[in-house]
Parts: C-alpha cells; structure tokens; sequence
C-alpha cells in the first residue's frame, strides 16, 4: 500500500513509553524503533499513554534511517487493560488486545495480598478480559490456613486459581496448557515472580529479575516498561506481556455505583436490595449484598475489598 510516496506497513507494538515504541512489523518480523508521527495519534489523546503492548499499528518505515519507523495510525482495540494514571488523572493503557489476565500472587516474600489481587480482578471484569489467577512461588508455601482458605474461596466463586513455582516448575504443566496460542498480560505486585515466570517458560530470553528487597519485603521495580514476548516453543501466536511491578491499582473506568457488577458473586445482587440500585451495600435496611455476607456467601474479605474499593473511586 502506497500512502503520499511512503510505504505502511501493519506492526505490533512490543513496549513503549509516552512516545518512543518498538513494534514488530511485517513478514519478515523485523524489530523497528517508531515514533508517532505528528506526535499525536486520532482517538488516543486523551490517554496517558498512546500506545501500550498488544496495540495494532501502521507504520511508515524511515528509509533514512534503517531500524526505524514513524507510527501512522493505530487499530480499534478489542479490548484494554487500563488503570487511573493519578499523577495525570487520565487512563493508562497497560497492554491492548489480551486474551487472558493473569493475576500474580505469592504465599509468602511478598506476603500474600488478597486485596491487591481484588482490584486486580475487577480491573480485568471492567476490561472485560477473563482473570487467571497465579499464585507463585508455591515452593515457599508453608501451609498457613488463610491463604488456603482465601484461595479456596476464589475458586467457589468461580475464577481459575493455578498455584505454580517459576522455581521448581511445580504446576507449570497446567499454565503451559490455557495459555498456548493466547496473548497473556502477567499483572502483580513488584517481586512476586513474574519476570521470572517469563524466563522459566522461555529460558532464551534471559530477561532482568529482581530480588526481594528484604528489608520492606517488596520488590524493586526491575522491569520498568510492559514488554511483549513472543514465547518460542508455543503456538506462533503465543505472546506473554510482562508488567513492572504495580504499587497502586486504582480502578479505572467506572463509577462507584457500578462496582457491584464487576465483583463476580456480588454482580447478581445488583437491584435486588429494599433501596434497589441507590443501596450503597453500607448501612441501609434490607440490603442483599449485607445479608450474603452474614450467610457467607460473600467472604468478609470481598466485602471489605468492595468498601476500600468504592472508597477510592469515590475519592476520585
Ligand atoms: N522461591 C521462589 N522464588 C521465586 C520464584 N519466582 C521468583 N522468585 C524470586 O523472586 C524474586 C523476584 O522475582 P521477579 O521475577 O523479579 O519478580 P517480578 O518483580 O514480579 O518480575 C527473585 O529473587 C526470584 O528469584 C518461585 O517460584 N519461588
Ligand atoms: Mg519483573
Ligand atoms: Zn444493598
């Protein structure tokens, strides 16, 4: 295709900042360094950030300067993971067009955080991307009965908990399994073993792990910038996006009012309260929602997650 005498090509971004990116581009695969040309792309400027993994892209490559392209325009998304940018009080787009979420836990080193992994799980229900959860570093796991418990419940209510070792490859068999010929973004606190899962599935790759800062018990944020792997040995269409380490998840891209819906055995209470869709599940009489927690059929945990969550975005 000829555009006013340039060549564009179709590319796949592999990682980016605000505004320099690396995509993958054509049959031929080649790697190129891109920047927006005109510096803004149409549609995409009210992001944080333009462009994030996974997005589809054209491109026009510089023939002045081999190894690098101007990014012309980008694709509708499928689907979006994001995440509110406080600092610029805009959506940030963490990776696009993602098949699988996988959540990241640890038992242990980082301590197990069931209400980091919460905000996760509803960040992915809002996107609409299906939730795995991981929980690594299953070689530490010293039997402590909450974090059974806790992962037990996750699974009651429906979500896929596979618990591995990037160490010893304990449960990687399964992993391997849902996650050939997917795209799949690693989500999780810094230190909870992501980069490397990455390296124990593609051992080639080598990618920079941290260790565990010791002292606070948390990562260093070794990985800096989101990065798409191709997984070699897998299905061609096999790609991992690996994440820096998440502090903060501050849910993006809904009102308070709407997180009953994204709270997988909450969802169904939605309207069905004395107060219909005002109840706040707080302090009002005849709430549903209050009424499955004092039956279990919301874990107390959930429902304080739910109130911490809508705390925030309230405050947004
Ligand atoms: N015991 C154990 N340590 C692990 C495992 N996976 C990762 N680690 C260690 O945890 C630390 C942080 O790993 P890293 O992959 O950098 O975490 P990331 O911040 O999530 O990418 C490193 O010291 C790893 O060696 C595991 O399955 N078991
Ligand atoms: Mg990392
Ligand atoms: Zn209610």
């Amino acid at each position: 295709m000829k555009q006013s005498g340039n060549t564009v090509l179709k590319a796949l971004v592999l990682r980016g900042s605000r505004n320099l990116f690396t995509v993958v581009a054509g049959e031929s695969a080649a790697v190129l360094e891109c920047r927006i040309k005109g510096k803004i792309l149409k549609g995409l400027e009210n992001y944080y950030n333009p462009l994030a993994p996974g997005d589809r892209v054209s491109i026009e490559p510089d023939p002045l300067h081999p190894g690098t392209a101007l990014i012309t325009a980008a694709e509708e998304r499928c689907n979006s993971l994001t995440r509110f940018n406080q600092k610029g009080q805009k959506s940030q787009i963490l990776a696009a067009n993602i098949d699988l979420a996988f959540c990241m836990t640890s038992p242990l080193s980082p301590p197990f955080r069931p209400r980091f992994l919460d905000r996760v799980l509803v960040q992915a229900e809002i996107s609409r991307i299906t939730p795995v959860i991981l929980c690594n570093k299953w070689d530490l796991f010293d039997g402590e009965p909450d974090t059974e418990e806790r992962l037990s419940d996750y699974r009651r209510i429906g979500y896929q908990v596979i618990c591995i070792s990037a160490k010893t490859g304990f449960g990687m068999e399964k992993l391997t399994s849902i996650l050939d010929g997917k795209t799949s973004a690693l989500l999780g606190q810094s230190g909870v073993g992501k980069t490397s899962l990455v390296n124990a599935l593609s051992p080639g790759l080598g990618m920079k792990t941290g260790t565990v800062n010791e002292k606070y018990n948390r990562g260093n944020h070794t990985t800096a910038l989101s990065v798409m792997l191709k997984l070699p040995g897998f299905n061609k269409t096999t790609f991992l996006i690996d994440m820096p380490g998440i502090r903060r998840m501050v849910p993006d891209g809904i009102k308070t009012e709407d997180l009953i819906l994204y709270m997988k055995e909450f969802s169904g209470f939605a309207g069905k309260c004395t107060f219909g869709l005002s109840c706040s599940h707080r302090s009002e009489p005849g709430c549903t929602v209050r009424e499955a927690v004092n039956k279990g059929f919301i874990h107390p945990d959930r429902y304080e997650s739910y109130l911490r969550i809508g705390d925030e975005l309230a405050a947004l």
